[in-house]
């Protein structure tokens, strides 16, 4: 009986709970800064720029995740904590960083020649190694034989190619002795106070010794050190605001008053976009800005010798890509750079043949947003935001010989070319209910083609119409 009546009144207060959640607005302190999509010139390029390249690189680049011969599971960067290596042998490497092979304007290239963007790069991972000579830290690149400013060579040299530069900046730090991961005391707290300090001088010196940067990409924000500190995010943020007011920075930062993160309690994205597609893309489309991080194997965001686990084909990147512009997303593909400081072959390969097909079908993906038509199994739309034309990235052309586009009334598709094939130009058949047939270029194809699709506004005489109700 007294069982029966606690649960009762547990359901009660579980229904009251729920209701409140849905119904009343919880105040915060530390929610979301805004509601809607920004709508600057500065978030507008991030959109537009829409594919773009990720770069993993630190002192876990040089074991490449093998220690002391030993294959290490996990992702390569993690090395430390997977391998379980004591502190004195993992800063050991500071000595071991010399990159005979580095040359920043090697991977600027390389990224020009895959067509990205922007492209954001690990200035501090997990491990708490600085990819800049920090006035805040020994543990930098300036304590390395190398001894030179990878950080900056990378912002020039990929500035002068015509590519933006974000900043990834992870929160967890293994090596900063105030970090925790945990608040278990008085002088842990203390301690995460002081690290906080420490980071916001260090995002403040990224972003006056760098001024070209474009925003940050902050990572390690799920310990509960942070989830119980929403305001420390807030405050980064804030800081991040009062020196550069264009400055773009996604949910994974932030966190709220009451520990909820991405989204804050009352539902709103927090941040300039959703920035928790890891690896992974949306089955449907967002109502948010958003943006995917991918990996070409399964076990490397940082360099590993040993790739392990399905290795992703450029088709099968492209057809990312297609999706992520089809939803209003973007694409970041990932690279681990060797220790050496040179790119890896088959990265150096995929971003050849992303880049080749980039070159020709890019019109469908730079400045291209969700195309408004009912979904078609042949693959994906989308439409250009400056000229209002739609493409079809066909990504599984039909056996039929027939591609079939569904418009809304009142909208004829006029003409259809095929993007890098000037010997294809057609004027689609109307069929029943405003749906037009193309046919499917007969030739096969190794990537997706594209077709582009001139619409007018204007009705098509439908040749036969009047069929009976059904
Ligand atoms: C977990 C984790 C981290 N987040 C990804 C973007 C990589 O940096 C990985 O190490």
């Amino acid at each position: 009986m007294r069982i029966k009546c606690f649960l009762s009144c547990l359901m009660i207060a579980c229904a009251i709970g729920q209701a409140s959640a849905q119904t009343r607005e919880v105040t915060l302190k530390y929610g979301a800064e805004r509601t809607g999509k920004r709508t600057d010139a500065d978030m507008q390029r991030w959109r537009d720029n829409r594919l773009g390249q990720f770069i993993h690189f630190g002192l876990y680049s040089i074991p490449g995740g093998f220690w002391k011969g030993k294959y290490a599971g996990g992702a390569a960067e993690w090395i430390k904590a997977g391998a379980r290596i004591p502190n004195e042998e993992y800063v050991a490497l500071v000595k071991e960083f010399r990159l005979p092979k580095f040359d920043a304007r090697e991977w600027a290239r390389a990224a020009a020649e895959m067509g990205v963007k922007y492209s954001v790069i690990t200035t501090k991972h997990h491990e708490g190694f600085c990819l800049w000579p920090s006035s805040f830290t020994d543990y930098s690149v300036a304590a390395t034989p190398f001894a030179r400013d990878l950080l900056g060579e990378y912002v020039k040299a990929y500035n002068d190619a015509g590519i933006d530069v974000y900043f990834y900046y992870s929160i967890i730090d293994w090596h900063h002795p105030d970090w925790r991961s945990s608040i278990k005391s008085a002088a842990d707290s203390l301690a995460f106070f002081r690290y906080r300090d420490f980071m916001l001088k260090q995002v403040e010196e990224l972003m006056t010794r760098y001024p070209t940067v474009k925003g940050f990409w902050f990572d390690g924000t799920w310990d509960s050190s942070v989830v119980q500190h929403g305001e420390i995010t807030w405050q980064i943020a804030q800081l991040m605001k009062r020196v550069n007011p264009g400055i773009i920075s996604g949910s994974r930062l932030r966190v709220d008053d009451r520990g909820a993160r991405h989204f804050d309690s009352n539902g709103m994205l927090m941040g300039d976009y959703e920035q928790g597609w890891e690896r992974s893309l949306p089955e449907e489309m967002p109502g948010n800005d958003w943006e995917c991080v991918m990996t070409i194997p399964e076990n490397q965001w940082g360099y590993h010798a040993e790739w392990r686990g399905h290795v992703k084909n450029p088709t099968e990147i492209i057809e990312m890509i297609a999706a992520a512009a089809s939803m209003n997303g973007n694409f970041v593909l990932n690279f681990g750079p060797k220790g050496d400081g040179s790119l890896r072959e088959e990265e150096m390969e995929m971003a050849r043949e992303v880049g080749k097909w980039m070159r020709v079908n890019g019109e469908a993906i730079y400045a291209c947003e969700n195309a408004p038509f009912a979904p078609r199994k042949w693959g994906y739309y989308t439409r250009s935001r400056l000229t209002g034309d739609a493409y079809m990235i066909v990504t599984n052309p039909p056996l039929s010989g027939v591609l079939k586009i569904a418009v809304p009334a009142g909208l004829t598709v006029e003409r259809a070319l095929l993007l890098g094939d000037a010997s294809y130009d057609e004027r689609p058949a109307r069929g029943t209910k405003n749906e037009f047939a193309l046919p499917a270029p007969a030739r096969p194809f190794a990537t997706p083609y594209v077709i582009k699709l001139v619409l007018e506004k204007k009705e098509t005489p439908a040749v036969h119409d009047d069929d009976p109700k059904v």
